[in-house]
């Protein structure tokens, strides 16, 4: 409802620290390299800041750029099979076009908060 909207944080909005490797760019094999990145979604974007750790100073000042960010129309997300990762709480991330993300965090409300967030953000601009 409009007043459930106006009153509730919304979904796509969202930050925090999450582990996170590329396995697949423009539908290339990458070599894993997981990095600690601050990860904000914002929109149908997600961004994400690389070495940041827990510290959100990158937020707000000027010179502090995502290091990348990936575009969530029409891609999907799913937990991770093991023979994705061996660690435990990987959700995979595949856009449309064509990079693999697989993003974790250690504390399994987190990464289901971030599930559920991904989530209702693909079903929401599905038809864009
Ligand atoms: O899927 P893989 O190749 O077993 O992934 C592991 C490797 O990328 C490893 O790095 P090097 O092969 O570059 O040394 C990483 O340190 C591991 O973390 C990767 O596996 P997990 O299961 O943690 O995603």
């Amino acid at each position: 409802s409009f007043l459930l909207a106006s009153v509730s944080p919304q979904p796509s909005e969202k930050c925090g620290v999450l582990n996170v490797t590329k396995i697949t760019e423009n539908g290339k094999k990458v070599r894993k390299n997981w990095t600690s990145s601050w990860t904000v979604l914002q929109g149908s974007s997600l961004l994400f800041a690389k070495g940041q750790g827990a510290s959100t100073s990158w937020f707000g000042s000027n010179q502090s750029k995502p290091e990348f960010t990936v575009d969530l129309r029409g891609g999907s997300v799913d937990w991770a099979s093991k023979d994705k990762s061996s660690k435990k709480h990987v959700i995979e991330l595949k856009t449309r076009q064509g990079t693999e993300l697989l993003i974790q965090s250690e504390i399994d409300s987190v990464i289901n908060d971030w599930y559920r967030a991904l989530t209702e953000t693909i079903s929401t601009h599905a038809w864009e």
